[in-house]
């Protein structure tokens, strides 16, 4: 049975999780009206797919553990970029940040003793060590390709199978 509290700081994380899916729904479909970055928003369409399910995980969770998972209310995400690297920036912003609160929750779970709730989410420490990984790999390459138009057009064309890469790890 999960405190009051507990119940409180696992649905913060529900938000947190579908802002996220929100956030890069919001990158896919900039991405997509840019010109030749139809591959980086189909990278985003999934990622966005992927915290959605983050997000119903965590629902589960709560409810099966006696809880009551809230659907939140959910502010509009940023829409427009100055730019391809720009918005892969604010994408490994928003994966720190994520980590930072699956870490807090991680550590409330050991205030508590509530082991169910910490061995629930180990699952999250994993996948965010996955996702920030990932997110700094890109953010990498796009320093180094920089306004390099030809480096920008093997970015697009290879982004999906690093995404393909880290789901097979
Ligand atoms: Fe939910 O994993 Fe990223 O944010």
């Amino acid at each position: 049975m999960l405190s009051q509290t507990m119940q409180e700081a696992l649905n913060k994380q529900v938000m947190l999780e579908a802002s996220s899916s929100q956030a890069y729904l919001a990158m896919a479909s900039w991405a997509e009206i840019q010109p030749g970055m139809d591959n980086v928003a189909e990278y985003f369409y999934m990622q966005s797919e992927e915290e959605r399910i983050h997000m119903l995980k965590l629902m589960r969770f709560i409810n099966e553990r006696g809880g009551y998972a809230l659907v939140p209310a959910l502010a509009q995400p940023i829409v427009t970029f100055k730019s391809l690297k720009n918005m892969f920036e604010s994408f490994l912003q928003h994966e720190v940040e994520v980590s930072n609160s699956i870490n807090e929750l991680v550590d409330l779970t050991l205030k508590e003793k509530d082991y169910a709730t910490h061995n629930f989410l180990q699952w999250y420490v994993s996948e965010q060590i996955e996702e920030e990984k990932s997110a700094r790999i890109l953010n990498d390459k796009l320093e180094l390709i920089g306004e390099d138009k030809s480096g920008l057009y093997l970015f697009d064309r290879d982004i999906l199978n690093t995404r393909n890469q880290s789901e097979k790890a």
